[in-house]
């Protein structure tokens, strides 16, 4: 659907036309936004109908620019907004707890024009003096700042993974064999630029490149190189080399770098050179591998590495004593344990949740809507459970998807949780979460989370951290003393494989596994498209060396039912 899309260009010129301090218009724009994010129709269908006005919130100018949109896949609007402004007031207006009002008072009162400015601020104290900000404001702003400049130019998996699947496929006809490489072929949970390797003909492979419709700019055109911008500042690098060199190509492309400054050194140790070309005696430069990247690192004596492991965190070793992990894949995955359905702040009914789990193949699924205190997610009372289970009893006569009655229950601050023990008790399935109060400090955090797991009725910890990946800092809490308890209590720790979140993260996701803790991969979809993230959180359980034991959705449904129950009775 096109709604997503269009609500977050009008989120923009809200959030734009706010930090110019323009009157009302913010809010038509900002309300537009939301009714559309919220509507199940498909806004196409209003276009084609040429009724778009009947949208409440939809009037003139907002219709025509959506026509824009559509039209074009662009707005031409949104680009005049941003040459109005300085850019480094928008970066200033991206960081947490500022947004566009805030951003303009601190225009406005300390002249800050940019992320620099703001830090300069901060660092002196004089953000905290300003109505309506304080110290702790100006503290969150400093680490605001860090957090933003760490994925500054970075975008996430899946914006480019279906990106870089559209340019393979609007070139392939030209190349004999293509893939992606880079971050995105080791499934890093963000991405600086898009990475594509080829054989064939390669001037025939930069014609149509350089004519793909997303192109804004060519940044370098050449015979075995083109680098291109593409719409939203994307870059793509495609380069095509010879086939007697692709395996070669595409391992040193892929990186990581730290694991090709390894491999290297390794070769060079075993009296061989190793590039991009192949691998070569030293002395006689003889090539003796370099079409496939399975030879080259046979020939080293080592088995194959899978990408996501190519970081230098002991693969290299591994793979010499045979000792690589049989890293877990999508056609494991039995089952997702995370998802919302319209009962709170889902789309979609469960029926339809149901049928997009069946196009997965899935053998079951838990549905887990919020429980009664999240009220801005229309969180669910008790009586509410107990209508929603009649509906659950009524969808499970028509499918073979095992359909777990579960809950996503708030951890309250002082660590209990947010719906009574015995209603818990009569559900399938409990996950708890954190969702306010993330600024406690870190002692005050663990125990709340432990004290939580103490009530024995936890069976996953969800979204473990609190990140969002460019919007909010995890919540400071001692990870080791909680992945402990949950091997203790027996919960299990989610990988949320929403893309914002990936929470855990790769190296928390390995800590905890070494810790023996169990883990629990889950989309959290709110929409039956997002039961897809599947593959974004088994990509960070593949980068932090998980095996289809460690994950609990892997498991048959038999099995899970009694690692569910058994947790309930110890
Ligand atoms: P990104 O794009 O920042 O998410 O990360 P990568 O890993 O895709 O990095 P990128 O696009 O700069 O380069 C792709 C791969 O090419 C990288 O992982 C390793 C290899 N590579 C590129 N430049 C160098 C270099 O100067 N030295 C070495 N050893 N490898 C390089
Ligand atoms: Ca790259
Ligand atoms: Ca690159
Ligand atoms: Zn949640």
């Amino acid at each position: 659907m096109i709604n997503k899309k269009i609500a977050n260009i009008l989120y923009e010129i809200g959030d734009l036309l706010e930090l110019q301090g323009v009157a009302f218009k913010p809010r038509a724009y900002t309300r537009a936004a939301r009714k559309i994010e919220s509507m199940k129709e498909d806004l196409l269908d209003y276009y084609e109908e040429g009724n778009l006005q009947d949208i409440e919130g939809i009037g003139r100018a907002i219709e025509d620019k959506i026509i824009e949109i559509i039209e074009t896949g662009d707005l031409e609007y949104l680009h005049k907004l941003y040459e109005e402004i300085p850019k480094g007031l928008i970066d200033v207006m991206r960081v947490p707890d500022i947004g566009p009002k805030k951003a303009k008072k601190l225009y406005d009162e300390l002249g800050v024009e940019d992320l620099e400015g703001l830090r300069d601020k901060a660092e002196k104290g004089e953000i905290a003096k300003l109505k309506g900000f304080g110290e702790r404001t100006e503290e969150k702003i400093l680490k605001g700042i860090e957090m933003l400049e760490a994925v500054s130019g970075r975008h996430l998996m899946h914006e480019m993974i279906p990106l870089a699947e559209e340019i393979i496929q609007y070139v392939r006809e030209h190349a004999d064999k293509i893939e992606t490489c880079g971050s995105l072929r080791r499934w890093q949970e963000t991405i600086g630029d898009i990475d594509i390797l080829a054989t064939g003909d390669g001037q025939a492979i930069m014609d149509s490149l350089v004519d793909f419709p997303n192109v804004e700019e060519v940044l370098a055109r050449g015979e075995t190189k083109t680098s291109v911008r593409l719409i939203g500042g994307i870059q793509a690098d495609v380069r095509v080399v010879d086939g007697k060199s692709f395996g070669a190509a595409l391992q040193y492309f892929t990186g990581s770098k730290e694991h090709n400054v390894r491999l290297r050194q390794y070769a060079i140790d075993k009296g061989y050179k190793l590039n991009e070309y192949g691998l070569f005696h030293k002395d006689s430069e003889e090539r003796i591998a370099g079409e496939t990247e399975e030879v080259i690192y046979e020939t080293l004596g080592m088995a194959w590495i899978p990408p996501e492991l190519r970081e230098d965190h002991g693969e290299i070793d591994a793979a010499l004593e045979g000792k690589l992990p049989e890293l877990l894949t999508m056609k494991d995955i039995k089952g997702d344990l995370q998802m919302h359905s319209n009962w709170s702040d889902g789309r979609n009914t469960i029926e339809e949740m149901v049928r997009e789990a069946e196009n997965m193949g899935y053998g079951y699924i838990a549905i887990t809507d919020h429980s009664q205190g999240l009220t801005i997610a229309n969180g669910l009372t008790a009586k509410e459970l107990e209508e929603r289970m009649e509906e659950i009893e009524h969808v499970r006569e028509k499918t073979d998807v095992k359909i777990l009655n579960g809950i996503e229950v708030d951890i309250k601050k002082d660590g209990s949780l947010d719906m009574d023990i015995d209603v818990l008790e009569d559900l399938d399935i409990v996950l708890g979460a954190v969702h306010s109060n993330f600024a406690m400090d870190a002692n005050e955090q663990t125990s709340r989370i432990k004290d939580a797991f103490s009530t024995g009725i936890i069976d996953i910890f969800a979204h473990p951290t609190g990140r969002k990946i460019g919007e909010r800092e995890p919540y400071a809490v001692n990870l080791n003393e909680i992945i402990g308890a949950a091997v203790d209590h027996n919960v299990a720790m989610e990988i949320n494989a929403s893309p914002v979140r990936l929470d855990l993260d790769t190296l928390n996701s390995r800590q905890a596994m070494e810790a023996g803790a169990k883990i629990s991969i889950g989309t959290d979809a709110h929409d039956i498209q997002h039961l897809g993230f599947m593959k974004y959180g088994v990509g960070v359980a593949r980068r932090a060396w998980l095996e289809s034991e460690d994950v609990i959705n892997t498991y048959s449904f038999e099995r899970l039912k009694k690692f569910l129950e058994g947790r309930k009775n110890g």
